[in-house]
């Protein structure tokens, strides 16, 4: 065994330059064999040897103190819904409410609806007014509720009578003095003298003149002679310009006046 290492030695001895200084002065073994290393300038004394390996792992230390607590994490998606719960109790009886009102009677209700139909009248009269004042505008003349208006044509009786008919209002009929002189202003609108259709005939039966209406006249102003029912064929009748009333035939062309009210 000496031998060995005496072999060992001297083979280190041997290679001797394996062994270099390193640039911070401690040395190296090359060779890896020698137990004892000496470097730089040979010297008796030897060198300090190389730091020993790392010593094996130690054992594993004591658990460490737990950590502070976190920050709150986002908040999760809703539960699922869960089972119903059990059915409360009854609760008390409550407080005894004020007294009602009591019923609408019939009177009050037939009250309440002519309250609504007065004001309804009240609408209609105002708008009728104002639709008054447009047809005076145009020329219309007023006596009492009663507005005669021309639109400026001459037609026959039929056509007349239709004309006013459809137009919402009556063709002429005068059934006073006053009323006369509002649809005699009318025939001097034209600016020249015209005569007018009343809507007054004898078609029904000759001699007795009636309202379109089917009612006897109860108010006249015949020219004098009038009506004379001239050549058998004068069964309507016309309003001069002097007011006064003559028969005429129903064909022939007139001013068309109509009433409205
Ligand atoms: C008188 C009237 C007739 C016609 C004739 C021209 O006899 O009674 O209606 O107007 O005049
Ligand atoms: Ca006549």
């Amino acid at each position: 065994m000496r031998s060995m290492q005496l072999f060992s030695f001297l083979l280190c001895v041997l290679f001797l330059d394996a062994h270099i200084t390193t640039d911070n002065g401690k040395c190296e073994d090359v060779s890896h064999n020698c137990a004892v290393i000496s470097c730089g300038t040979h010297s008796h004394s030897g060198l300090p040897g190389r730091d020993g390996r790392d010593g094996k792992e130690g054992e594993k230390g004591e658990k460490g103190e737990r950590g502070a607590q976190g920050s709150r994490g986002i908040q999760g998606p809703p539960g699922k819904l869960g089972p119903p719960g059990v059915k409360g109790e009854r609760g008390s009886v409550g407080q005894k409410g004020e007294q009602g009102i009591s019923a609408t009677s019939e009177v009050d209700v037939v009250k309440q609806q002519l309250n609504a139909f007065q004001r309804e009248l009240e609408t209609f009269q105002a708008s009728l007014a104002k639709y008054k004042k447009i047809l005076l505008f145009h020329g219309g003349k007023q006596s009492g509720d009663k507005v005669f208006v021309t639109n400026g044509l001459e037609e026959n009786f039929e056509n007349a009578q239709r004309t006013c008919k459809e137009a919402g209002g009556a063709l002429a009929t005068p059934k006073s003095a006053a009323e006369n002189s509002a649809a005699q202003e009318i025939l001097h609108t034209k600016g020249e003298t015209v005569k007018a259709f009343l809507g007054i005939s004898d078609l029904q039966v000759e001699g007795v003149f009636r309202y379109l209406t089917g009612e006897k006249i109860i108010f006249t102003n015949w020219n004098l002679g009038e009506p004379n029912n001239s050549k058998d064929n004068e069964d309507c009748v016309e309003i001069q310009d002097n007011g006064k009333w003559n028969d005429i035939p129903c064909n022939l062309l007139r001013l068309v006046i109509c009433e409205f009210q």
